[in-house]
């Protein structure tokens, strides 16, 4: 009964350990209006008209991987290069941004028309990765 107990006792202590361990080191998410580095929710905050979205490039990176908008929507797009050439092509839509050049942007406009998950890619870097999804809602 004793060691019963004490075996229960010991086993309360290695959760109670184990419990603050895993949280002092949890990451901390940095969500900001549902907002994370891979996906950009344009439809938690509908009161922007047009919808500005920008997708960064950096290297052979865009950023972010998915932004949801909704049917009807004005977007204004920007594509800016941290770095390398690079040039926005969104599948589907006849959507494209020019050439642009290490620390260079340039904004696009159009009308999400259509419901649909549409992917945009670098015309350079598609191979390498370079895609993303524009989701209409
Ligand atoms: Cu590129």
């Amino acid at each position: 009964m004793n060691t019963n107990k004490a075996l229960l006792f010991g086993l309360l202590i290695v959760i109670t350990v184990i419990l603050v361990v895993t949280n002092r080191y949890r990451v901390i998410p940095t969500d900001i209006n549902g907002e994370t580095s891979d996906t950009l929710d344009t439809t938690i905050n509908p009161k922007s008209t047009p919808v500005k979205v920008t997708i960064s490039a950096d290297s052979i990176k865009l950023s972010p991987k998915n932004i949801i908008i909704n049917q009807g929507d004005q977007v204004q797009l920007t594509l800016k290069s941290v770095n390398g050439l690079h040039q926005l092509i969104v599948e589907g839509l006849s959507v494209s941004t020019p050439d642009i050049y290490d620390n260079q942007s340039q904004t696009i406009a159009f009308v999400a028309t259509q419901k649909g998950i549409f992917q945009y890619y670098c015309k350079y870097h598609k191979d390498m990765g370079m895609t993303g999804n524009l989701i209409v809602r």
